[in-house]
């Protein structure tokens, strides 16, 4: 298979000069399963890093050099992956710095986990036997760990350590799926975006512990600007993962007034039965519920084979309905057994019926309607599978 790595490059001669030939003579032949290649994404660099690449070029066949304008560290890497794949033909492309703070001696272990059948191998910093520079004082190293901490924690993800690694590889079958043109950040947070693109999608990660030297040629170009970026970037993307529920939330508390509406329409303007007129409310309010929520909620799930018809759902809905008044029924008749009729609360005497009906709609109701609405009605979880197949026949 074809693997490049790629090595963004802003005023790096000194570091490209040695990088290369120990890559090309020393590290890349020991990868002998694959064919290596090396892509220098220089960001026309005033030192002259280009001058040294085009001279290496001559001598190496599988070198190549994408030249752009500076944008930052994230642009450099879009322009450079989308390259790598369509142009250069890559099965993985390797994420990897000029300055020898990754050491190229693991580079043949990142291939290695690679055809251990892993999707992503990240290099970490933060599992047994990697490490960050010993010379780094406490507040890099804080820094450093709190951006990871911040997006773990967000994401609720904990089975990655190190989310802000930059020396991973990652199968182009993945990347080819994240709108790279996109990203949400030019700059150093463009890996936070495009790691959590590739988890969602389902791709099998693995890391391995590296060790994270201190720069010993030229100067580091992130600024403390990025970590606020960063953190922007996680929750616009844990925004983006949480749409879904806000729309699901925003369309129950429209339910709530369609009910009131239907139900006093048809009791003050028809003179139906109040009994009949509550009813009318609670189907008014199924039914609208049902539809908003199909049309606009669960709209991306209509290709969905593995799915019921139209009608089916809407008889699933409704049953699922009356599985949510079942459960407020039972939940208020077993705390009233318990509890008696009125309860005791900071010294104000409430209905128990009143006092729980809330808990039981937030806790009991809202999570297992979206639970059911996700799984039973609309098989959310075919979207990832049917997003792969779908890509499989454009191939
Ligand atoms: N092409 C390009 N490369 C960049 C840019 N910013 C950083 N780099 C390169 O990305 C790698 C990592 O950057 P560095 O400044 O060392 O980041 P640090 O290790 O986090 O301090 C190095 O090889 C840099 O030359 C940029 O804007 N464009
Ligand atoms: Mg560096």
């Amino acid at each position: 298979m074809k693997i490049i790595v790629i090595i963004p490059t802003y005023n790096e001669k000194a570091n490209i000069e040695k990088m290369v030939p120990l890559l090309e003579k020393d590290i890349l032949p020991r990868i002998k399963n694959h064919q290596m290649g090396i892509l220098i994404a220089d960001d026309s660099s005033p030192d002259g890093t280009r001058g040294v690449v085009e001279k290496y070029m001559k001598e190496y066949k599988n070198l190549f050099l994408l030249e752009g304008n500076k944008e930052g560290l994230g642009a450099a890497y879009a322009r450079a992956m989308r390259y790598a794949i369509d142009k250069l033909d890559a099965y993985a492309v390797i994420e990897f710095d000029a300055d020898f703070q990754h050491d190229p001696h693991d580079l043949p272990r990142l291939v290695a986990a690679m055809d251990e059948s892993y999707d992503y191998v990240i290099g970490s910093r933060y599992i047994p036997g990697g490490a960050i520079p010993k010379e780094w004082g406490l507040h890099r190293k804080i820094l450093s760990k709190f951006g990871g901490l911040f997006a773990r924690i967000v994401w609720m993800n904990f089975s990655i350590h190190d989310i802000t690694s930059g020396f991973k590889l990652t199968k182009s079958e993945y990347l080819k799926k994240v709108d790279l043109e996109h990203l949400y950040s030019k700059a150093f947070a463009y890996k936070l975006h495009v790691l959590h693109d590739v988890v969602k999608m389902g791709a099998k990660v693995k890391e391995i512990p590296i060790i994270f030297y201190e720069r010993k040629e030229g100067v580091s170009k992130i600024n403390k600007k990025e970590s606020f970026e960063s953190m922007f970037v996680v929750l616009r993307l844990k925004f983006d993962d949480s749409v879904r529920i806000i729309k699901f939330l925003f369309v129950g508390g429209t339910g709530f007034i369609v009910q009131l509406l239907a139900q006093e329409g048809s009791a003050r303007l028809l003179h139906f039965p109040d009994s009949f007129a509550v009813g009318i409310g609670a189907e008014m309010a199924i039914l609208s519920n049902f539809l908003i929520n199909h049309f606009w909620t669960f709209s991306d799930t209509h290709h969905i084979k593995e799915s019921s018809s139209f009608w089916m759902k809407l008889v699933k809905f409704n049953i699922a309905s009356l599985g949510s008044i079942i459960i407020q029924v039972a939940a208020i008749w077993l705390a009233e057994l318990a509890l008696g009729p009125n309860m005791h609360i900071y010294g104000f005497m409430v209905k128990t019926r009143i006092a729980i009906l809330f808990p039981a709609i937030i806790f009991l109701v809202i999570p297992l309607n979206y639970i059911i609405y996700n799984k039973i009605i609309w098989k959310t979880q075919y979207l990832k599978k049917n997003l792969i197949v779908e890509e499989n026949r454009v191939l």
